[in-house]
């Protein structure tokens, strides 16, 4: 391990990172009161501070098939989402069929393609581009799509606000994982994704893969693999350690993948602990051309609880 990773393990380096960013901390402050946590904004935060490990969301607590018809705004929905969304508390996702147009698509591609080609953007390892909804307009207005934002807004029974944008143009190889351990909030339950189809999806580019229900088992978060820290350090366990012990409860509850092929402008939309994550590429040439969208409710607590920061919440 490079000084650098090591040096990110210390909170020290956190907590002064975070007061350079301070005002993009300022959203957790009503959050912090509301839940009594008696922390500064820039200190490190994780399961630990909270009392308990369970969602409140409304469909967690409640069985969509029974709660979801009579709420306000149910029948603004297609009838084919309306089904989907009575399912949401037993599957944990659904499906909106060419929720983007062939130039919404397009366009987002593009605008991909100019910041990679004007070097402003980088891939990471796993082939993502992160946050280029900060960079681009059109991404941005993804972002905000008014259907999907009126969906997530029905489903946390809360305002959503994006997060970050990933964007793929080959798969991500990435091992299964829920997003809660990533993009943490208190009460749990509070974080959504939508997965954008920029094209057809062939099944050997590394497609999506997700286990429906998985959401409903117990949120796997650094205390439950082992990941214990202290006042001033991370703890010692890796990502990898994390995806090992997701892969061992996978096989424990013999957990059955979907596979998402989906055509262009298709969009999945996960629940916080719904397990996921991308196939293996089994033709490198192709390309996988994808965007996920992952998005807070807003009146939350957000942080990430890997490595116990709070989130960034810069106005994008
Ligand atoms: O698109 C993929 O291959 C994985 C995306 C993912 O895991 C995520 O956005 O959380």
């Amino acid at each position: 391990m490079s000084l650098k990773e090591r040096l990110k393990d210390y909170k020290i380096f956190h907590w002064a990172y975070n007061l350079l960013h301070y005002k993009a901390l300022q959203h957790n402050k009503e959050a912090y009161q509301k839940y009594n946590v008696h922390k500064p904004l820039y200190g490190s935060v994780s399961s630990k501070d909270f009392p308990d490990k369970e969602s409140t969301a409304w469909l967690d607590v409640n069985d969509s098939a029974i709660a979801a018809p009579q709420k306000e705004n149910f029948s603004s929905f297609t009838p084919s989402v309306q089904e989907q969304i009575k399912n949401w508390s037993r599957d944990g996702y659904l499906v909106l069929e060419k929720l983007f147009d062939e130039a919404a698509c397009d366009s987002i591609s593009s605008e991909v393609e100019k910041l990679v080609n004007s070097g402003i953007v980088h891939y990471t390892h796993d082939n993502k581009i992160m946050f280029a909804n900060k960079l681009s307009r059109p991404i941005k207005d993804a972002t905000y799509h008014p259907i999907l934002k009126s969906l997530l807004e029905f489903l946390l029974d809360k305002e959503v606000i994006p997060f970050q944008t990933l964007n793929f143009n080959y798969g991500s190889n990435q091992k299964a994982h829920s997003d809660s351990i990533h993009m943490t909030t208190y009460p749990l339950g509070y974080l959504i994704a939508a997965w954008i189809a920029l094209e057809d999806i062939h099944p050997d580019s590394g497609p999506l893969f997700y286990y429906p229900g998985s959401h409903t088992l117990p949120y796997l978060l650094n205390d439950d693999f082992g990941n214990i820290s202290n006042r001033f350090a991370l703890g010692n366990k890796s990502y990898s350690d994390y995806e090992e012990v997701m892969q061992d409860i996978i096989e424990k509850e013999k957990l059955q993948p979907k596979i998402f092929l989906p055509k262009k402008g298709d969009v999945l939309i996960w629940h916080a602990n719904l397990i996921h994550g991308g196939m293996p590429v089994v033709n490198k040439s192709l390309t996988r051309k994808s965007m996920v969208i992952h998005f807070y409710a807003k009146d939350v607590i957000k942080y990430h609880e890997i490595t116990e920061r709070p989130s960034l919440m810069e106005e994008t």
